[in-house]
Parts: C-alpha cells; sequence; structure tokens
C-alpha cells in the first residue's frame, strides 16, 4: 500500500456519526447539491482551525438550517423561526467568552425574523450570523421569500414575483450595512470553487473577528436548493453565480474597527435605581430581614383597569424592600381596559429561571372568568383569594384553601372602587404571611403622594386584613365557599 496524506477529511468539529431521529435513520439530510451542507463544511473547518469548537454555540432556527444541530459537535440550541439573534444576543451576553453563531435561512432571516437581526445587528452584538440565501423557502416547498427575484416563480407566486404586489427582493447585506454598529458584512456566492474558496474565508474572517470581541458580523450566503428549484445541483450552482449573484452582488460592504464609545453608567441594582433602598445593608443585615419574607408564586388577574398589574407590582416591590430576588411578569390584550389582565409575581430567595407561573401558590381572582381560567391550576396546599362573597356555585376546589373576600364592596365603603386591589392585598399578606405589612404600607406610601388617598389605601389594607381575620378565616382553613370552618 502507497503512503499517502489526508488533506480533506471530515473535520473534527462534527459529530463522528450524523445521527438522525428515531425512524428517519434512512433519510439524508439535506438534498443533493444544497448549499447547507457546503457551508457547514466551511463553518466546521473555520471553527477548528480558529480552535473554538469547545467554546462554540450554534443556534439553528427553523428551515433547512435546523439541521445543523445534526452535525456540529459544539454547544447548539434550537431557537423558534427567526428568533435565533435574540436567542444568540442571551447565550452571547451571559457567556461573553463563546463563539456564538446564528445560522439561518433567508425566509427565516429576512421574513418571520426581520426585527431581530435588524436589531441584533443594530446593537451590535458580538455574534456571527451566517445567512444561507436560496432565494426561497426550502423546507415549506418553495413559496416566494423576501429574497426571491422578481420575475422568479414559486408556489405562492406561480406567474413569478410581481413587485406591485409582491414587492422588491430584499438586500440584506446592503440593509445590514447601513447600520452603525456592524463590524463585518460581507456576501459570497456558493457558484464555484473559486467563489467557494472566498466564501470559506469570510466565513473564517467573521469568526476570527468574533474571537477578538470585534462585534457584529454578519455573512450571507448566495446558495443552491436545487430541489425546489427544480434544477440539477450543478445547473443550480451555476444559477447561482450567473443569476442570483447578478440581483444579490457580491462583496464586502462593512469592514472596520466598531467606532462605539462605552457610555460608562454607574451599575446599581434595581431597587438603588428605584430609590427604594434605605441605606447600606450588609449581608448578614440582608439575610436577617429576608428571612421574614417567604418565598411566593403569585398570579393576580382580573379585568384591566381593576389594577391587577399594579397590584402585581406592589408585591414585588415590596419583595425588593425584603431583600428577595423578585420577578414580575404581565400578560394583556389589546384592549387593556375592560379586557382581561394578569400577571405572574415571583418572590424568591434565589435567582428566578424563568418568570412564568403556570401553578402558582397563590391566586388573586379579581373577577369569575379569572376564578374559572387560573383556579384548577392552583397548586395543591396553594390559596385563592377570590373578588365575591362566595364563590359560583358550581365551582369547588379540592386541596387548596379559598378566601372570598368582596374587595369591590370593601372599597366602595372606604369610598373609592379603585382601592379594591390594595383591600386584596391586605387579605393576601394575611392569608400567606409572605410579606409584612410594615413594608405594604411604606410601598404603598411612596407610591401616592395625595394624602387622602394615601389615608383610603392604608384603610383599604387593614380592611382586607381584619376581613380575612375575622370574616373568611375564622379556623385555620377556609371551607371552599370562603367561610370559615
Ligand atoms: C412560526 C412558524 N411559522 C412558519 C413555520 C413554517 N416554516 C418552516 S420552515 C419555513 C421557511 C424556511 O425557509 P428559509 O428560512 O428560507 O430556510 P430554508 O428551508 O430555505 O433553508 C417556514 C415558513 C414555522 N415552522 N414556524
Ligand atoms: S429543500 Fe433546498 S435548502 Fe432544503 S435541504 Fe433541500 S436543497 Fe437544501
Amino acid at each position: 500500500m502507497s503512503d499517502y496524506n489526508v488533506v480533506q477529511g471530515r473535520s473534527p468539529v462534527f459529530y463522528q456519526n450524523f445521527d438522525r431521529k428515531e425512524d428517519n435513520q434512512h433519510q439524508t439530510h439535506y438534498c443533493p447539491g444544497c448549499g447547507h451542507g457546503v457551508v457547514h463544511k466551511m463553518l466546521a473547518e473555520a471553527l477548528h482551525e480558529l480552535d473554538v469548537q469547545d467554546r462554540t454555540i450554534l443556534v439553528s432556527p427553523v428551515g433547512c438550517s435546523v439541521f445543523a444541530y445534526y452535525y456540529f459537535d459544539t454547544g447548539n440550541v434550537q431557537s423558534s423561526h427567526g428568533r435565533a439573534p435574540a436567542v444568540a444576543t442571551g447565550l452571547k451576553r451571559s457567556n461573553p467568552e463563546a463563539i456564538v453563531i446564528s445560522y439561518q435561512g433567508d425566509g427565516d432571516l429576512a421574513a418571520i425574523g426581520t426585527a431581530e437581526i435588524i436589531h441584533a445587528a443594530n446593537r451590535g452584538e458580538k455574534i456571527t450570523v451566517i445567512f444561507v440565501n436560496n432565494s426561497i423557502y426550502g423546507m415549506t416547498g418553495g413559496q416566494m421569500a423576501p429574497t426571491t427575484m422578481v420575475g422568479q416563480t414559486s408556489t405562492t407566486t406561480p406567474w413569478g414575483r410581481r413587485p406591485n404586489n409582491d414587492g422588491f427582493p430584499i438586500k440584506m447585506a446592503e440593509l445590514i450595512a447601513t447600520l452603525e454598529a456592524p463590524v463585518y458584512v460581507e456576501r459570497v456566492a456558493l457558484s464555484d470553487g473559486k467563489h467557494i474558496l472566498q466564501a470559506r474565508k469570510a466565513v473564517k474572517k467573521a469568526l476570527t473577528l468574533q474571537r477578538q470581541g470585534a462585534g457584529f458580523t454578519m455573512v450571507e450566503i448566495l446558495s443552491p436548493c436545487p430541489t425546489i428549484l427544480r434544477m440539477e445541483p450543478t445547473v443550480a450552482r451555476r444559477w447561482v453565480g450567473e443569476t442570483l449573484a447578478k440581483e444579490f452582488p457580491l462583496g464586502v460592504f462593512r469592514d472596520r474597527k466598531p467606532e462605539i464609545t462605552p457610555v460608562e453608567v454607574p451599575q446599581k441594582n434595581v431597587a438603588e435605581l428605584l430609590g427604594i433602598t434605605d441605606g447600606e445593608f450588609t449581608d448578614e443585615e440582608r439575610d436577617a430581614r429576608r428571612e421574614h419574607a417567604h418565598p411566593k408564586t403569585i398570579k393576580v388577574s382580573g379585568f384591566g383597569g381593576q389594577g391587577v398589574l399594579l397590584l402585581g407590582q406592589l408585591i414585588a416591590e415590596m419583595g425588593m424592600r425584603e431583600h428577595m430576588e423578585v420577578s414580575w411578569l404581565p400578560s394583556y390584550g389589546p384592549e387593556m381596559r375592560s379586557g382581561s389582565a394578569h400577571c405572574h409575581v415571583t418572590l424568591s430567595h434565589q435567582r428566578i429561571g424563568s418568570p412564568l407561573i403556570t401553578n402558582p401558590d397563590v391566586l388573586v381572582a379579581m373577577n369569575e372568568p379569572s376564578l374559572r381560567k387560573f383556579g384548577p391550576h392552583v397548586k395543591p396546599g396553594g390559596v385563592i383569594l377570590y373578588n365575591d362573597r362566595h364563590l359560583p356555585e358550581d365551582m369547588h376546589f379540592e386541596g387548596v384553601i379559598v378566601a372570598c373576600v368582596p374587595a369591590n364592596e370593601i372599597a366602595d365603603q372606604i369610598g373609592s372602587p379603585k382601592v379594591a386591589n390594595v383591600v386584596m392585598m391586605g387579605a393576601l399578606l394575611e392569608a400567606t404571611e409572605c410579606l409584612p405589612l410594615t413594608t405594604a404600607q411604606e410601598v404603598l406610601r411612596g407610591m401616592v403622594k395625595n394624602r387622602k388617598l394615601a389615608e383610603m389605601n392604608d384603610k383599604a389594607l387593614e380592611a382586607g386584613r381584619i376581613y380575612l381575620d375575622s370574616e373568611v378565616m375564622v379556623g385555620a382553613v377556609a371551607g371552599p365557599d370562603g367561610c370559615g370552618e
């Protein structure tokens, strides 16, 4: 056997086997002649040459580009359609040492994800975007993409793209290059060997810049999709050079050092920024204060205008004053007033992974639809506070404490229906003892300057607390009808 040197082989950045999920093993992922495979190869080789495999995170969204995670033995995150630059932003900001790549098709990047790419580029996120422009939606069978050329047929433009109806092709490299922040933007093509080498150089350059911490880099790669274009692979490749590259000129659109002068702002935590800390605390003092506050997940829900979002904010602010980790996540429809609204509040002793709460410890239901919607999801042993004297007749909740507090009625007696949410706050503190009453008073007083309203808030807080104590929770546990057992 003669000696030989391997000069081209499988990049070690690729997995040994490209296994597919379950029973699809017999299928290949990319069609013969597809540009994605060529781009994968140059990307893998560049990562290997730059010695960054171990710290690379590849974000693959929806489209044929999603298959990237079957090939790259790197970190892989799959994002929803168009959102890869946003996901990459989060990954890069939380792992500045990582090499983060957003690998996207043209439908993904230039249609559903237009906002994400523009804003990631505009913020100068230090990520690399590999943009595979094959002028069509590949995976879904050939609908018009933003990059489909005038006159080009697709399943949604069978007569050819007409600018008067479908607009003009969007030239993403040029568009991104108009922004201030991007560092490097180049368009290349997979039309022949020479251009493929140029594309390889561009991909490596973008990654090199990222490794140097330079800023936002993007390589747009004109690529063949022989299956959807119904062309032989060799014809499709030629078409990329002879037709696609005419519409999308190749070249470097941006290559410069960023001219971003960082604006130094003092680093403060949220409580300091809001001015709700009363002096410097030692860690011991913080821990001691936190001891009296109890972790809880709370959902507050009702009609827009009932102050449900504000009630959630107030609880979150109280938690901050007790040096807890807090989150507040509002959710409301387009018609905020009189539509329905709810918010998720977490009070925790640890950092909070997600602000979303599916099964809360506590539900404050300010109206019946909220009770029906969220009541069944309260955790066993949790608490439901319902804004009425009784539960609707057909409703029963097993294994949770239900307290009916007619907050609207009580607020009316105090003199303003607006303070019904504060009545509920008093009831909530009494029912759960999650936060000290004095902190609630502090927060409420800080919120309103009007003396009359401040007095009403104080009364409402107290009335809610007393109602729960005397009218509802005669025993430790209220009955399902809201009365004490
Ligand atoms: C939110 C959402 N909308 C639509 C789809 C359907 N969909 C899947 S892939 C795709 C187009 C992808 O085209 P492109 O980004 O050009 O990638 P290619 O397949 O050509 O590589 C669409 C519209 C989806 N999966 N999710
Ligand atoms: S449909 Fe097109 S983009 Fe998708 S794998 Fe096949 S050739 Fe590639």
